[in-house]
């Protein structure tokens, strides 16, 4: 595998918590390497962590540095279809990504998790069968905590959690086994091809993958699903798909669910492992993210019973439909992680309610359409407020929708309109950009605001 050998002058694009990783790990090696970083971003984040033996151009391109580069190491922030960097890409130069340079240092045995929704939850699902296993696990990319940054120490096996735009940019990832969740419509604005060449993005994840796992109920997730619109070769590795059905139609299909008793049970080759009913995590796709974590621990031979007891014990990650504050009779739930529409279906799937759904969407929608959301706010007994930039792009889906500028005031309307039964709940099925720094800032705010609106909830304003 290629390493840095040739390399002297390396540029990396966009700081952060990702770019001050690349720095970090550049500064390791023990190869003497001049490197520079470019943000284009005026105030880049992270820039006073940056040593100072680090030259930063910010705010703008810097195309002599970015010509003169021996490797460029691009932010998945930033899309390789810029121009500078496809000037860059012309004249020869070789451009990776953070986890290209994880997977050249690597030497442990890593499993890694693509997807539209559910990646998070299922890396930390693998993670924590590890832990409760007894081993060292590195759990890390694209979920606050930077792969390179995991390199640092010592680790027996690493999980990596795996953007579409992370795989762009990876070329020679070797993986015990490699997890393709789910498709549906995101980053439409980063994807000018659409769907198509987001999924193919996705499909990277299996080039040098041992053990393909795959959703038999999302049938775009199969390895080769795409090959009438990618020139991806053959996958020749090992396959395993999950799904919510007894599967047994084939080999491939291991990891399902039977019925034993009246009672559901999750399953491995039809054998019964666990109660889907013991799973700490609720909801239907919660069943299938356990599915498809229990087919990456057996693919690294975490213990069945370690693997059982993190699904038993494991209830879920911040901003993902957390109740957060409950008084008279109101529950405040942050689904701040939310950011495309997908995920806000699956957090009103199977809701129950006493009172009235009073959902808070909007921000920056990214280019999708919203329509499929219009039938189940039928369904439900929605009061919906827009707000954010792409706010308005929601009102047409109900008749009565209430549209402000910022989800503080979404948040104070729903105060004052709620009565006991309700739920006031954040799952804004849009990227936070536009008015946060992140969905984790947003969910922070929408935390903070709810615990001093609630006993507001109900009185006369
Ligand atoms: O609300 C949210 O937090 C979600 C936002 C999304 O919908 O998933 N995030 C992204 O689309 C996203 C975010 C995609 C890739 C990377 C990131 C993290 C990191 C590093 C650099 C970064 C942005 C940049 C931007 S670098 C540069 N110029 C939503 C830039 C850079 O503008 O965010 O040089």
């Amino acid at each position: 595998m290629k390493g840095l050998e040739g390399v002297k002058r390396v540029v990396v694009i966009g700081l952060g918590m990702t770019g001050l990783s690349v720095v970090n790990h550049l500064l390791r090696s023990t190869q003497p390497l001049d490197i520079k970083v470019i943000d284009t971003r005026e105030h880049p984040p992270g820039r006073e962590q940056l040593p100072e033996s680090v030259a930063l151009c910010s705010g703008q391109w810097q195309m002599e540095w970015l010509m003169a580069a021996d490797l460029i190491v691009s932010s998945p922030g930033i899309a390789l279809a810029t121009p500078q960097l496809q000037q860059a890409a012309t004249a020869g130069i070789e451009i990776v990504g953070d986890i290209e340079l994880f997977a050249r240092a690597v030497d442990k045995p890593v499993v890694a998790i693509t997807g539209s929704n559910g990646k998070s939850t299922v890396t930390s699902l693998v993670g924590e069968m590890a832990k409760e296993a007894g081993i060292n696990v590195g759990v890390g990319g694209n979920i606050g905590f930077a792969a390179l940054d995991m390199l640092a120490q010592v680790h027996d096996l690493y999980v990596l959690e795996l953007s579409s735009f992370q795989l762009e940019t990876t070329s020679n990832l070797s993986l015990k086994a490699a997890a393709y969740l789910n498709l549906s419509e995101d980053h439409m604005d980063r994807y000018p091809g659409g769907l198509a060449q987001y999924s193919a993005a996705k499909m990277r994840i299996f080039d040098y993958a041992e053990l393909a796992v795959f959703n038999r109920d999302d049938l775009a997730t199969q390895p080769g699903a795409d090959n009438l619109v990618s020139e991806q070769k053959a996958f020749n590795g090992d396959l395993v798909s999950f799904g919510l059905n007894d599967g047994q139609t084939n080999h491939t299909d291991r990891y399902g669910l039977v019925m034993l008793q009246g009672e559901e049970w999750l399953a491995v080759a039809g054998e019964p492992i666990m109660p889907s009913n013991d799973i700490a995590l609720v909801g239907r796709h919660n069943v299938a993210n356990s599915l498809a974590a229990l087919a990456l621990a057996d693919a690294v031979g975490i213990e069945r019973g370690a693997a059982c007891r993190a699904l038993r014990r494991y209830n879920g990650l911040a901003h993902r439909c957390q109740l957060v504050a409950e008084q008279h009779g109101v529950k405040w739930v942050n689904d701040s992680k939310a950011t495309n529409l997908a995920s806000t279906l699956a957090a009103l799937n199977g809701l129950q309610l006493n009172g009235k759904l009073h959902l808070l969407v909007g921000g920056d929608g990214k280019g999708a359409d919203f329509s499929e959301l219009a039938p189940v706010l039928a369904a439900l007994d929605t009061q919906l407020y827009c707000f954010g930039r792409d706010g308005n792009q929601f009102a047409p889906l109900v008749s009565q929708p209430v549209v402000v500028e910022t989800m503080e005031q979404a948040m104070s309307q729903a105060a004052q309109t709620a009565s006991a039964g309700d739920m006031i709940l954040l799952s804004p099925a849009c990227a936070s950009l536009d008015q946060f720094a992140n969905f984790m800032v947003r969910g922070d705010t929408f935390v903070e605001l709810a615990l001093s609106l609630q006993h507001q909830v109900g009185m006369e304003s």
